[in-house]
């Protein structure tokens, strides 16, 4: 479908905030270019923006390590990036506008900066459990603990049968949390609860909510409304262990698939985790260094955000809260 007739769907989806009409969904908006050279200035405000500056910033992030990966290695884009979608409320399970359940080798922070319909009847003062009203919220988000991943994947083979991907079935041998083919509803959750004893995080995002995954979280979505939402990814300290483990799982499955011939296209470590750490090592030894020598903070390191090339470090907070002009 052209992207001009989306947007015209799109706005009719809106009009009926929640309504009918297929649920479609456009990822990776714009896809031909960065979003911070296609939209400059969006890109500014959407960094001011971000809670948790120092770890969430794409290029001057001081505790986000994506950057350190130099533009030579092909670091793969962190965004920001869209997702723009339709949505109802009402659970109807396969053809909802949904992110099946999944989980992203790094962190990321989401942002939800559209959405159609009314504005919540009361200010919010906290999480609060989803309710069928709704109020306003444009997505409700289901995230698990990574300790409860196994647990998943055994309900998730157990349960297979109950789970259409598109036209097809779901294919029981694979990893169910990389493959990315399985929706909770309601009805899943309670009996990962009551039989499995795992149990989701399951919370409303409204306006200008920002909801924060750290890598290896298993997480599903679904919109209940017309959003737009800007999420970025990241690479925080305490999450290199992770993407380290995370390659090693690819690693596995994907020497497992051709050991049993099973067909299943590998995926590739695209964050490069290992190579993110050395690099990082490596500038905080010239850091170090320069520094004895007295010559203060080193240059021209080369790398993909801050180093030589990069935009320099702008001050403000970019604190939790901030709100960018209506
Ligand atoms: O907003 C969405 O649809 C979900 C995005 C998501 O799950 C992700 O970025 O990993």
């Amino acid at each position: 479908m052209p992207v001009g007739r989306f947007f015209e769907a799109f706005k009719r989806n809106g009009e009926g905030a929640g309504g009918g009409g297929p649920m479609l969904k456009l990822k990776d908006f714009p896809p031909e270019r960065e979003f911070r050279e296609h939209f400059p200035r969006y890109f500014q405000d959407f960094c001011e923006f971000l809670p948790c500056p120092l770890h969430a910033r794409p290029l001057d992030g001081a505790l986000n390590m994506h950057p350190f990966l130099p533009r030579r290695m092909n670091p793969p884009d962190a965004g920001p990036k869209t997702y723009i979608a339709m949505g109802r409320h009402r659970e109807g399970g396969e053809g909802d506008s949904v992110t099946k359940l999944h989980m992203d080798i790094s962190d990321a922070v989401n942002v939800l900066a559209y959405v159609a319909g009314p504005p919540a009847a009361r200010a919010r003062t906290g999480p609060r459990a989803p309710g069928p009203d709704w109020d306003g919220a444009g997505a409700v988000w289901d995230v698990f603990r990574r300790e409860d991943r196994d647990a998943l994947r055994r309900f998730l083979r157990d349960h297979a049968s109950e789970f259409r991907h598109g036209r097809a079935g779901v294919d029981p041998t694979g990893d169910a949390l990389l493959n990315q083919q399985c929706m909770l509803t309601e009805a899943h959750r309670r009996t990962l609860r009551e039989e499995y004893g795992v149990e989701a995080w399951t919370f409303e995002q409204h306006l200008w909510e920002a909801v924060f995954l750290p890598a290896g979280t298993p997480h599903q979505v679904r919109n209940l409304r017309p959003c737009l939402k800007v999420a970025v990814d990241f690479v925080a300290p305490e999450s290199v262990r992770h993407a380290l483990d995370h390659c090693a799982l690819l690693r596995d499955v994907a020497l497992r698939d051709r050991r049993e011939g099973s067909g299943r296209h590998a995926q590739e470590d695209k964050l490069q985790g290992e190579a993110i750490l050395i690099h990082a090592a490596m500038r905080a030894a010239e850091e170090v260094a320069a520094w004895r020598r007295g010559e203060g903070r080193a240059r021209g390191a080369g790398t993909a955000g801050g180093g030589a090339g990069g935009p320099a470090p702008r001050a403000g907070p970019g604190a939790a809260g901030a709100r960018p002009a209506p």
